[in-house]
Order: structure tokens, then sequence, then C-alpha cells
């Protein structure tokens, strides 16, 4: 049995045992224990058929974007200005293809099927981030998204490396250290862009101005219109509201963009004192939602990239698959020839 058959395969044997009804009570009162105690959720543990599906969707939707997210910079690596850039971007992009498998992997541990995930976000059933579906126009967008996203993203997914569910939480780990580095790399091109002659600087305030907005989005929709958050927080799968970190992401980036020497494109962007954070425009939520249900500037091109990807790399799969077959079989006939054991 694959290691996911054994895992289906226990957590099976749990929910039956859960059937009987004082079964499910002490299961259910053993799971509430452990998440109150800052404890992790393990693959072979009992949990809620709620608490997996919630996961599986945001895991999913957090893999696919990390694949779909290979696409607007990945367009730049033919073009990138220097060796050294296009170094950097490779690495960069690769980083992603990682991150997408690790998290495909932790959707494993749950019991979905890799291939099922993939032919969902194919047919449109399972979403990724709106962000990618923003072009990259010039090579400062390549700065823009290291700075902005992944900046974004480190905000969003430090804490979940705390989150409950262990296969996650520590896929997470890796990611943030790759993240910080991809934010790293994209503020120090853009500060040597801004060293450079008046039209890379205003290559930089344009791509500043293209991204700010549909950052600000990529964390979700309003506290008061998230469906998800206050569940997912009680099982402390996401640590904080969007909205909370919406607003570190901007109390972060404010002094970055000062330094940088850029305007954040909002006039009403200024710290308050009482609050002790910046106060800051409300983003325009019926473009995000327009972006979410596919109506945004490139979400036609990067899904029929992505199909087009899947259907060429068919004959890998199948390869792979015949391999796989052929080693069993041969496995197979060995232990066969060495006769039952003792
Ligand atoms: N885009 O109730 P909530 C990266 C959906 S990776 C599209 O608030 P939740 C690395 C949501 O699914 C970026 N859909 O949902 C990188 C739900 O729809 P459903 C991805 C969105 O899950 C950098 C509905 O709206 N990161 O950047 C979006 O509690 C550079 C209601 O929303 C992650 O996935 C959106 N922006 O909170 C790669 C992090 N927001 O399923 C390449 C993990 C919401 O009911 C280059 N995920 N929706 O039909 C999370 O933390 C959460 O899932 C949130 C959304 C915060 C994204």
């Amino acid at each position: 049995m694959s290691n996911v058959e054994v895992e289906n395969d226990a957590q099976h044997h749990a929910q039956h045992h859960a059937q009987s009804g004082t079964g499910e009570r002490r299961l259910q009162a053993h799971f509430d224990r452990t998440i109150s105690h800052n404890q992790r959720i393990e693959p072979r543990d009992w949990m809620p058929e709620g608490y997996r599906k919630t996961l599986i969707r945001q895991i999913a939707q957090h893999a696919h974007s990390e694949i779909i997210g290979m696409q607007p910079e990945g367009e730049w690596i033919t073009r990138a200005p220097s060796l050294r850039r296009k170094a950097i971007l490779f690495a960069k992009v690769q980083d992603e293809a990682g991150h997408g498998l690790y998290l495909y992997s932790a959707a494993e541990t749950l019991g979905a099927d890799r291939a099922d995930l993939t032919e969902r976000l194919i047919e449109g059933r399972q979403k990724y981030s709106s962000i990618f579906n923003y072009p990259t126009l010039n090579f400062a967008d390549v700065g823009v998204i290291g700075w902005f996203v992944d900046g974004a993203a480190i905000c969003n997914q430090v804490p979940l490396c705390r989150s409950s569910y262990g296969p996650y939480a520590r896929a997470m780990v890796r990611i943030c250290k790759e993240e910080s580095f991809h934010q790293r790399q994209g503020y120090e091109l853009l500060m040597t862009m801004m060293r450079g002659t008046e039209a890379q600087r205003q290559m930089v305030q344009d791509a500043v101005d293209r991204w700010w907005w549909p950052s600000l989005m990529m964390f979700g929709p309003p506290d008061s219109e998230s469906s998800h958050t206050v569940q997912s927080m009680a099982w402390r799968i996401k640590l904080h509201t969007n909205d909370e970190l919406r607003q570190r992401f901007v109390d972060m980036t404010v002094p970055q963009a000062e330094k940088l020497g850029v305007v954040l494109p909002d006039p009403q962007l200024r710290w308050n004192n009482e609050r002790g954070h910046h106060d800051f425009s409300t983003p325009d939520w019926s473009e995000l939602k327009r972006v979410i249900d596919g109506d945004g500037p490139c979400n036609a091109q990067r899904m029929a990239r992505r199909r087009a990807a899947h259907e060429e790399g068919a004959w890998v799969r199948e390869a792979a698959g015949a391999y796989a077959a052929k080693q069993a079989a041969h496995e197979a006939g060995k232990k066969r020839q060495e006769g039952p054991a003792g």
C-alpha cells in the first residue's frame, strides 16, 4: 500500500469507529482538545469531515496558485536583462514549482488525489489566487511581484507555519524561507532600477501603481464577507483574519516604499496614531469578485496555458506510469522466485 492508502485506511477505521455515537463524541473531544492546546493534527488522526474538506480546498487552491503563479514571471526568463537576473528568475520560478509539489503532497495526506486536484483546476472547479490574473508588462513587474506578491505571501504564510494541520504547517516552513529570498531579490532589483535612469524609475512607479491594489486583494474578501474565516480560525487552520493580514502588509510595506522612493497609489494612505496602524482606502471589491469569477485581464490566457501544459505532459505521465508498472512486475517476479520467507 502507498502512504496515502495506508493513511486513508487508518482514517476509514477511525471514521468507522466514530460512527458509533460515544466513539464519535470521544474522538471529537480529543480533536477539540488537540486544537485548543495548540497541538498538531496529523494524517492518521481522526478529524471532522469539514476540517478535512476545508484543508483540501485551501491547500489545493494554494498549490494551484504556486503553479499558475509561475506564468507571469516565467514570461520574462527569456527577456531578463542580464545573465545574473536570468539565473535568479529561473531559480525563483523553479522554487514556485517546488512549493506547488510540497502542497499537493500535503493535500494527498488528507486523502486527496493529485491528478484529481489538477482536473478540478483545469475544469474550473477549484480556484487559484486572483493575483496571477494580471499581466507583467515590463521587467520592473518582476521586481514588484517579488516585493509585493511574495511580501504578501510571507505575511499570509508565516502564521500558517503554526497552522493546526501538521503536514501543511511543515510545508510552509520551507516555503516561507524561499519566499523571503524571493521578496529580497525583488526589492534589490527595484533598488537597482531606482538608481538607474529616469525612464527606469518611471517603469518601477508604473509597476507599483498597477500591482498595489491587486496585492491588497490577494488577502481575500473583507472579513465581513469572508465565508470561511470564522470556522477556519476556530480550527486554527487560519490564525488571523484576511483584514488583519492585509493591515500587517500595508504597515510593513509603507516604510519600504519610502526607502525605495516610490509613491503607493492611495491618497488616503496615512499613519493613524490612535490605531497604531496606517489607514488606507477600501480596495475595489467588485474587481476582486470579477477576477475570482474568471473575468480578470489574464484568466483565459493562464488557464489555456495550464491546460496546454497538462496535455503536452500526458506522455511523460504515461511513460512514468508504464515504468512504475514494469518495476512493480519485476519486484513481484523477484519475490515469487525467492519463495515464501522463512
Ligand atoms: N483569489 O472565506 P474566504 C503566492 C476565495 S501563493 C482567489 O476569505 P479563505 C506565492 C476563497 O477560496 C498565493 N480566490 O476564504 C507566489 C473562497 O472561495 P470558495 C496563494 C480567493 O480560504 C508568489 C472565497 O473566496 N496563497 O503568492 C481569494 O478562508 C509569487 C471566500 O474567501 C494562498 O493560497 C483570492 N485572492 O481565505 C507564487 C495562501 N481570496 O473556496 C508565485 C493560503 C479568497 O469558498 C509568485 N490560503 N478567495 O469557493 C489562505 O490563506 C486563504 O485561503 C485565503 C482566503 C486568505 C487566500
